[in-house]
């Protein structure tokens, strides 16, 4: 039996997985984003935490891992690069599923998966004392160790122009799950526009390199437009959109309103 993490029960529905970025080391912007949905009729099945480029390092995974698990939703461990230990203790933190940046190639996407399954399919050292603790229902001992090789969700970043030429290969290799597009580094790296014909093309090539392995295609998006025109283009992951930039235009729109330059059209708030 899989792990039924809400990242992986929500892609075997094939329904589409939205999620957001998380770059604060914070359980309470995070509760405050998942907990208690009315609104939408979507709801946020994972949440990206970002080692990599946001303020979130090893020390803060547990207690995030924690928070986010405990609404249901999966914390998904963006490393700062792909190396054993740093995928180790994400996992052993309690990440549903793992991100690693740029994968290049096949050679990348097999040390990946091995890294983050423990034997013998992997090499990931054993020690899950607190990695539980973020799965509602999963005990510790055998039901997390014997189930979460099949559990975990491995994501890798298709961001530059050696991972696009390699897309097919790096899709077909086994326990690869999720080809995730990093569009800025994308761009950068192809040194093209980003939303031009070139970028546009890699990201087609990925999407349909990802399907025609039987995987899954996710990319981040700036924003929930950009997101619902990836999901009408077929991904089946989409991040809508940042903590901090949503915090930023939300404040600098009110300022606006205050300011007698804007009128609001944000519902009207009667408390915090
Ligand atoms: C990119 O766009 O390069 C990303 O990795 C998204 O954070
Ligand atoms: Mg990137």
């Amino acid at each position: 039996m899989t792990h039924a993490t809400a990242i992986r029960s929500s892609l075997q529905d094939d329904s589409v997985a939205y999620g957001f970025w998380l770059t604060l080391p914070s359980s309470g912007v995070a509760k405050t984003i998942l907990h208690g949905h009315s609104g939408p009729s979507a709801k946020f099945s994972w949440v990206l935490v970002d080692a990599e480029h946001g303020l979130i390092s090893d020390h803060h995974y547990y207690e995030l891992c924690n928070s986010i698990g405990s609404e249901n939703a999966s914390p998904i461990i963006r490393v700062p690069f792909a190396e054993d230990w740093m995928i180790k203790r994400a996992l052993d933190a309690g990440a549903h599923g793992i991100m690693t940046p740029m994968c290049h190639n096949e050679v990348d996407a097999a040390n990946i998966v091995k890294y983050s399954k423990y034997p013998p399919l992997g090499t990931r050292g054993y020690g899950p004392m607190f990695a539980p603790h973020s799965m509602p229902g999963v005990n510790p001992g055998p039901e997390y160790d014997n189930n979460i090789n099949d559990g975990v969700t491995v994501c890798v970043q298709i961001e530059s122009r050696a991972g696009v030429e390699n897309v097919e290969k790096i899709a077909a290799v086994p326990g690869i799950d999720v080809l995730f597009i990093g569009p800025f580094d994308l761009s950068k790296m192809m040194g093209v526009t980003r939303g031009g014909d070139e970028h546009e093309a890699a990201i087609k090539r990925i999407l349909a390199a990802a399907h025609a392995a039987g995987k899954k295609a996710a990319i981040f998006c700036t924003d929930g437009s950009d997101a619902h025109k990836r999901v009408v283009q077929g991904f089946d992951m989409v991040s809508i959109t940042t903590d901090v930039g949503v915090f930023r235009n939300a404040m600098l729109a009110e300022l606006k309103v205050a300011n007698g330059e804007a009128t609001s059209n944000a519902a009207s708030r009667g408390g915090y």
